[in-house]
Order: C-alpha cells, then sequence, then structure tokens
C-alpha cells in the first residue's frame, strides 16, 4: 500500500518521502535578506520530502509584511544560497515560495512609500503585520491602486526573473507559485477583488488569464518539472472571496493540466482553520478528478490541518503528497515522529511571526 514514508519522484525532483514543510511565514529577515539563522531552522527540517520555503517576495513591490525573505536583489539571493546549500548539505530539496502581495500591504512597506498595487482599487479587509523596534504589529491593509494593463507584462516578467534566479544563483531544486490567501494572483482569479472590464477581469477566463501568463512564463524559465502552484478555492485568508469557485478553479485546473508541473499544491478549507466550510462548499476529489481527465500528471499535494491518520487515508486514496505547516514549526523532526507516532510538540503562536531563535530553531528533537 502506498504510505507516507514512500520515497517518490515529483516532477524533476526524487524525494524521500510524501512529506512536505508547507510555506510558513515567520518574519525573522530584515531587509528582505535570508539569515544563518534561517539556513539552522531549514536544515534542521531537510529530512521532510520536500522543504517549501516561506513566502518570498518577487519585487519590493511585491512585499507586504515586515522582514519577510525577498529575492530580488544580491544580498537577498546570497542569502538563500547560503539556506539551499545548508539544506542540500542535509540531503533534503527546498523550493522557493514565489510571491507577490498585490493589496495585502501597507504604505510603509512599498517601494518610496507609494500605494499597493491590486487588480482593481479595492481596500482588502485585513491586516499585515509592521515590526517597530522588533514588536511586531497588525495594521490595516493600505488602499490600493488598480494596476494598468500596460504593467501587467512586466510584472509576468519579474515572476520570471525570480523563478529564474532562484534556481540558477541561489540554488533551489524548483519554485512554488504562490497563487493562494488572498495575495495577487488569487486577486485577480476572484471576483470579490477583481473588477476590472479589460482582458483581465470579468469572465473566468479573464480572471484567469495574469495567473496562467505566470504559470507560462516560469515554466518557460525553470521547466515545468520545477514548478509548483498553490491554489485555496474557499479560503477566506486575506479578504479572498469568489462568488462561483467551482468552475472557475475547474477551468484554471484544465488548463493547468497543459503545462506539466511538478505539483498541484491545494490548500483545502480555510487556511490554518477549519477545513470544511458551510458557507463556502467545494469539491476537492472533482477537482483533482477534472486534473487528471484533463491529462494532468503532476503530483497532487494536500494541505490544511492534516494529521498523520487523514495524511495516511489521504496518500492511500491517491494523494502524492501532504503538506504540514503548524506541525512542522514546533517539530524539526516531523518525519520521524510520524513515523515512530510519536508525541508532538506543540508550536507557540506568540513567537511564530518575528523574533530569533526562541520558537524558532529551538524545539526539540526525539533524543
Ligand atoms: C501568515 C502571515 C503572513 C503571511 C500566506 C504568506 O497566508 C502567507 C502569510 C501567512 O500565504
Amino acid at each position: 500500500m502506498r504510505s507516507l514514508f514512500d520515497p517518490t519522484q515529483v516532477g524533476d525532483l526524487q524525494l524521500a518521502n510524501r512529506i512536505v514543510m508547507a510555506p510558513l511565514t515567520r518574519n525573522r529577515a530584515p531587509d528582505a535578506i535570508p539569515t544563518p539563522l534561517m539556513a539552522e531552522y531549514y536544515t534542521q527540517r531537510a529530512s521532510a520530502g520536500l522543504l517549501i520555503t516561506e513566502a518570498t517576495a518577487i519585487s519590493h513591490q511585491g512585499q507586504g509584511y515586515s522582514d519577510v525573505p525577498g529575492l530580488y536583489g544580491t544580498e537577498q539571493l546570497d542569502g538563500w544560497k547560503r539556506v539551499t546549500e545548508a539544506v542540500h548539505d542535509a540531503g533534503g530539496k527546498i523550493v522557493v515560495q514565489l510571491w507577490h502581495v498585490g493589496r495585502v500591504s501597507h504604505n510603509e512597506l512599498q517601494p518610496d512609500g507609494g500605494q499597493p498595487v491590486a487588480p482593481s482599487a479595492i481596500t482588502a479587509k485585513t491586516k499585515t503585520v509592521l515590526i517597530k523596534n522588533g514588536v511586531p504589529t497588525f495594521v490595516d491593509t493600505s488602499a490600493p491602486r488598480a494596476l494598468d494593463a500596460e504593467e501587467l507584462p512586466g510584472l509576468v516578467h519579474t515572476y520570471q526573473a525570480a523563478a529564474r534566479n532562484a534556481v540558477e544563483t541561489a540554488g533551489f531544486d524548483g519554485v512554488e507559485i504562490h497563487a493562494a490567501n488572498g495575495y495577487l494572483l488569487d486577486q485577480f482569479l476572484k471576483s470579490g477583488s477583481n473588477q476590472r472590464t479589460d482582458d483581465y477581469g470579468g469572465s473566468i477566463k479573464n480572471r484567469a488569464r495574469l495567473l496562467l501568463e505566470v504559470v507560462r512564463t516560469v515554466t518557460t524559465a525553470v521547466g515545468g518539472g520545477r514548478t509548483g502552484i498553490r491554489l485555496s478555492p474557499v479560503t477566506p485568508a486575506n479578504d479572498a472571496y469568489d462568488a462561483d469557485p467551482q468552475p472557475l478553479f475547474d477551468y484554471v485546473i484544465q488548463k493547468l493540466a497543459t503545462l506539466n508541473l511538478a505539483y498541484i499544491h491545494i490548500i483545502e478549507g480555510a487556511t490554518g482553520g477549519p477545513r470544511e466550510l458551510p458557507d463556502r462548499p467545494f469539491d476537492y476529489s472533482a477537482l483533482k478528478a477534472t486534473y487528471r481527465t484533463a491529462g494532468g500528471k503532476a503530483a497532487w499535494m494536500v494541505n490544511n490541518g492534516y494529521d498523520k491518520a487523514l495524511a495516511e487515508q489521504a496518500v492511500a486514496d491517491g494523494t502524492d503528497l501532504v503538506a504540514f505547516g503548524k506541525p512542522f514549526i514546533a517539530n524539526p523532526d516531523l518525519v520521524e515522529r510520524l513515523r515512530r507516532n510519536a508525541p508532538l510538540n506543540k508550536p507557540d503562536p506568540a513567537t511564530f511571526y518575528g523574533g530569533g531563535a526562541k520558537g524558532y530553531t529551538d524545539y526539540q528533537t526525539l533524543s
């Protein structure tokens, strides 16, 4: 029988098991530069089949929180290079999550204090994190301006450059396109945030256009076998809302099926919260079936609230990979603990965002 602990081939990557460390924002990269402490943190978790980094801004404009890492300058790429080398030395595989926050940002975090950008000039009803004197504080996101159609080719190119730099310069095994959780690509997809009247708004086809352009350009840069994508069909995170998500994601998944990706990563339900949302029903098995029927061969990765039993069941039922988030914060040796049915350390939410080694690299492994 298929098990969580099987080695598996995912696109170009040979993984030691089906257990993935989900992307987790930790706000420990001042000036967007990855630190030696971050190298230690990821290396501690290198027994995961695959590590997905915390969301990493492709440009200064794509940044929406204090002290999150970037991919847009030499120092940042050098910092990541030290992370990927340490992870590879420990036998791990690591991809970087390519992030543009769109409207989930604050003027203080934007180039020259400017407005965040979005498909439409609609403020997200959500918060972002500013760290002042080392203290994280949640503040309302700023009012965005609508992106001009002429700006979109440059934006797509920025994704491509970030992907290429990530693999060629920073040494990542691949990239994950962050198209979930109410950030830029999800804002374009969903009717609640996209009220454009040009080729990038209105119909499902138009709302999916930017996402598909980004996926195509990234696969051209680094190869589909090194490209994954994360989607969250119904999460309410960051004020994400679509009036009719099933046909929207059916369309997206059919298009993705033709692009030979390494993996499709689906957040089921509310990110970090309930897996079922009574007011936002969604059929994930239908989505997967649509993908396979359309010829999609990528590994199917699921996430959100999985424990060992649920994960083993999913894998037995044909899921290829399971991403664990909070359990990996508190358990660097999560793979070994799951294998042995050992108890898990509990994560401390007070140290999730910002700070240093405490609540980051000091969680104990099994002796
Ligand atoms: C938590 C805090 C800040 C950002 C996401 C990148 O939800 C995030 C994020 C999560 O995808």
